[in-house]
């Protein structure tokens, strides 16, 4: 589904090691969340703003293994739990968001997509292209949603960006990491600086066991290559460094890495 847009438009996401402490529970940059809203309003882009799940989603989800699809009754409180984090946190962000001037709609997941066997199976883009042509900024996240053959799965801030990307043609696709960018070998070594920009033949020797109940960082760049496939320029920036996720939206140079389709 292509749904038109009045103007170009840029999608960020928020990781969620940059929004949250990935180590505490349930525990807030808010810092960082004023910071990154001022970047993000430093420029008068058109925007989609998604964020991850981090500490308010990933510890809980995994604990009652909601990535695995409803499989257990005791499930039901992890499920409403996570579902009502991920509430919370994207109401801090939110409120950063519009400390810093912009004017949102929050659209959760998990109201309006649907998964089948893991997969997303349906998302309404048009709702938040309706958004955009009012000059309202629609904001997103990853959340518990229902899988037509599992029950639940999760749907990650990467799947909500793949398809944004391709539906609304996004111009450009900004990822906010807690890194500055894809490295030639995980953990990467002394000294080692990212990889300015990758395209799929690059090889990468990802060797960490990620913790993330949505996937590693592998297959967060498999993602990526299909956005940029899709004619979408992706970036990756580290959003714990001050300036640097307003430098990419003022189209300056800065440290990270430009993922290429091909
Ligand atoms: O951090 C995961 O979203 P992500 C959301 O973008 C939950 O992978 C609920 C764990």
């Amino acid at each position: 589904m292509v749904v038109s847009i009045l103007f170009s438009m840029i999608l960020i996401k928020l990781g969620g090691s940059v929004v949250t402490d990935k180590s505490k529970s349930m525990t807030a940059r808010h810092d960082v969340i004023d910071r990154l809203a001022a970047e993000i309003a430093s420029v008068p882009d058109k925007r989609i703003i998604i964020h991850g799940g981090g500490s308010f989603g990933h510890i809980k989800a995994k604990e009652y293994q909601l990535h695995k699809g409803f499989t257990d009754e005791s499930q039901r409180d992890g499920i409403c739990q996570v579902q009502n984090d991920m509430r919370v946190l994207n109401r801090l962000i939110k409120d950063g968001l519009r400390k810093a001037g912009i004017p949102l709609a929050s659209i959760p997941a998990g109201a309006i997509a649907t998964f089948d066997n893991g997969k997303l199976a349906k998302f309404p883009s048009d709702v938040f292209a309706h958004y955009l042509n009012i000059g309202i900024t629609p904001i997103s996240f990853g959340d518990v949603v229902v899988d037509k053959s599992r029950g639940i799965s999760i749907c990650s801030g990467d799947d909500i960006m793949v398809k944004l990307a391709t539906d609304l043609k996004a111009e450009k696709c900004i990822f906010v990491t807690a890194v500055d960018g894809i490295f030639p070998s995980y953990p990467p070594k002394d000294g080692e600086g990212p990889i300015p920009e990758i395209t799929p033949g690059h090889e990468v020797m990802f060797t960490v066991k990620d913790t993330d109940v949505t996937g590693s960082m592998q297959r967060k760049l498999e993602l990526m290559f299909g956005i940029a496939r899709a004619g979408c320029q992706v970036q990756i920036v580290n959003g714990l460094v001050p300036g640097r996720l307003a430098d990419v939206l003022q189209g300056k140079q800065t440290v990270g890495t430009i993922v290429k389709g091909d």
